[in-house]
């Protein structure tokens, strides 16, 4: 009996837990942020879902917020990952180390850049913005 009402309890728990989950999350759509997540191995970045194309074109829409997530996996070289004409990009990271960048992309179609500054004749690619929603 007592662990039914226990069990009871746990379920009602639950219940609260879902619902507050439910209302982050649609709190959450309405400032959606895209995450990107790219990976610099050897010298060039690659994308976690794509390990063996390197230096991926990158679309993004414009209006969207995304997030770029650079993990470096290269023993003793420091990365960094910049878009520099959008102003944006990461301090170096370290092998092993993770870092991010949030950038709300301009409502206007175009390409541009990107780059890890201190090897940027190997480790560059494309961002191609395409025209928002
Ligand atoms: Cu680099």
């Amino acid at each position: 009996m007592r662990a039914k009402t226990w069990t009871g309890a746990m379920t009602i728990a639950a219940a609260v837990a879902l619902v507050a989950a439910a209302v982050v999350t649609s709190a959450g759509a309405r400032e959606q942020v895209r995450e990107i997540h790219l990976v610099a191995r050897g010298m060039a970045f690659y994308l976690d879902a794509d390990p063996t194309t390197a230096n991926p074109t990158i679309t993004l829409q414009g209006g969207e917020r995304v997030r770029l997530v650079l993990r470096n996996e290269t023993p003793g070289i420091d990365h960094d990952l910049a878009i520099t004409s959008f102003g944006v990009g990461l301090t170096p990271v370290a092998v092993g180390h993770v870092a991010a960048f949030d950038l709300e992309v301009p409502d206007r179609p175009g390409r541009h850049e990107y780059v890890c500054r201190p090897h940027a004749v190997m480790m560059k690619g494309t961002v191609v913005v395409e025209a928002g929603l």
